[in-house]
């Protein structure tokens, strides 16, 4: 790091934690300092000291489309042109709310909340209120934002700073968090039968993507299902990065699982701050106004937010997800074939246009596996790809994301400076 981005960074440290908003992009795992990025367009980012990187992180999956995506962008300038916030209903949010539920198959209402932990934690609520039940079940490995009943097991940045327990989450505010294995359901079992009668809901990433990506096994997802369905528990799918980014329809449409309630983010924002939770309206109905389940939020529903995640949308709804992830496969083959042709012992997960390299011999399908990946090779990984112009997730407990923007020279690109790694 040289010049504008140290001083920058100097700077930030006085008045900020850390000099940063969110812990993962210190770039501290990674023995870096963070990127000051100017702007981006398409596939790249341009930082404060010129460095010209293709992007694999995306603002953590909001960008499918690239950087500055001239349709998002042209939205986002027509709305503020008509005000940039009206603490009152707006057209956009009903008209992003009919295209959530028009896209996807387990969605009957939304309500729209400002990030990705808030629709966790919303969704919890409503699911400890709709079944009168306290405990819920999470998975060892995934993350659901930083709300005190998720912090146990965490993944994404505590894992990345292995941050013990909870500092100032209360023992009785995770006391009902049950944690499993993700993939194991045999522990599902277990903790139905020990905690019979009192589970409130399953919360699950579908697609796990904050423990490095940790795609779910034949029938794991199936079996949540039919154990909720059996329990009188609620199963609710994290989407905050599948949804609309494993599929059109999300990862509920994908696998066909249909949840009772789901949370998301990220790319239905086009790229500004937004989150969102719905589901079935026999359960949606108890949210105050319409019902008893209090949440609400001064800036929800925020109509710049809407526009951009509509015109986001609106384009992906065209577009050819089948062709980007045979673009994303290929590459993942390859990519693979680079280390392993070297001795060097890799394993890449992938799905859809997200994959993490995970530097170990087994495979990994959970936290424990993933743990086993070499965490400083990771980091020499990272710190090789940006000397040679490409951005990664600065962690091994995080998922490489690719957009409609990467071109194949982007791809081939990186194969080329990941074999110089290789050797
Ligand atoms: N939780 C996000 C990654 N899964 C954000 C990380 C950050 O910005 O620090």
């Amino acid at each position: 790091m040289s010049g504008v981005s140290q001083t920058l960074f100097n700077e930030a440290r006085l008045y900020m934690p850390g000099g940063v908003n969110s812990p993962v992009r210190a770039c501290a795992a990674v023995g870096a300092e963070p990127l000051f990025i100017e702007r981006g367009r398409g596939s790249r980012v341009i930082c404060a000291d010129g460095e010209n990187l293709v992007d694999f992180v995306l603002s953590w999956g909001p960008l499918i489309l690239g950087h500055a995506h001239p349709a998002v962008n042209q939205a986002i300038r027509e709305a503020v042109d008509r005000g940039s916030s009206f603490g009152a209903p707006c057209r956009a949010e009903v008209e992003l709310a009919k295209a959530m539920v028009t896209a996807l198959p387990g969605l009957e209402m939304v309500r729209m909340v400002n990030s990705g932990t808030e629709a966790a934690m919303s969704a919890l609520r409503l699911a400890r209120a709709c079944t009168g039940k306290v405990k819920f079940i999470k998975f060892d490995g995934c993350y659901h934002g930083h709300a005190d009943p998720f912090l146990a097991g965490a993944g994404s940045g505590v894992a990345t700073l292995s941050i013990p327990g909870t500092p100032g989450v209360p023992e009785a505010a995770v006391a009902d968090t049950i944690l499993c294995p993700y993939n194991d359901l045999g522990s599902v079992k277990d903790a139905f039968s020990a905690h019979s009668g009192d589970l409130a809901a399953v919360i699950v990433e579908p697609v796990a993507g904050n423990m490095g990506l940790v795609l779910p096994e034949e029938g794991f997802l199936e079996g949540l299902r039919e154990l909720c369905t059996k329990h009188g528990a609620l199963l609710i799918f994290d989407e905050v990065i599948t949804g609309f980014r494993l599929a059109y329809a999300g990862a509920q449409g994908r696998f066909g699982i249909d949840p009772d309630l789901a949370a998301f983010g990220k790319i239905i924002g086009g790229g500004l701050p937004v989150g969102a939770y719905g589901g079935k309206a026999v359960y949606m109905r108890h949210i105050a106004p319409q019902g008893q389940v209090y949440q609400a939020g001064t800036l929800s529903g925020n109509p710049l937010a809407m526009a951009a995640g509509l015109a986001a949308l609106s384009v992906l709804r065209g577009s050819d997800y089948v062709a980007l992830e045979q673009k994303v496969e290929d590459f993942c083959k390859e990519l693979e074939s680079v280390f392993t042709s070297r001795s060097i012992d890799a394993r890449i997960n992938r799905i859809a246009s997200m994959f993490t390299v995970f530097f170990t011999s087994r495979p990994v399908r959970d936290f424990a596996g993933a743990r086993t990946a070499d965490a400083g090779r990771y980091a020499r990984f990272f710190l090789h790809m940006r000397e040679r112009g490409f951005f990664l997730a600065p962690s091994a407990f995080e998922t490489a994301m690719a957009s409609f923007a990467h071109s194949d020279e982007d791809f081939l690109g990186f194969l080329k400076a990941a074999a110089a790694f290789a050797g």
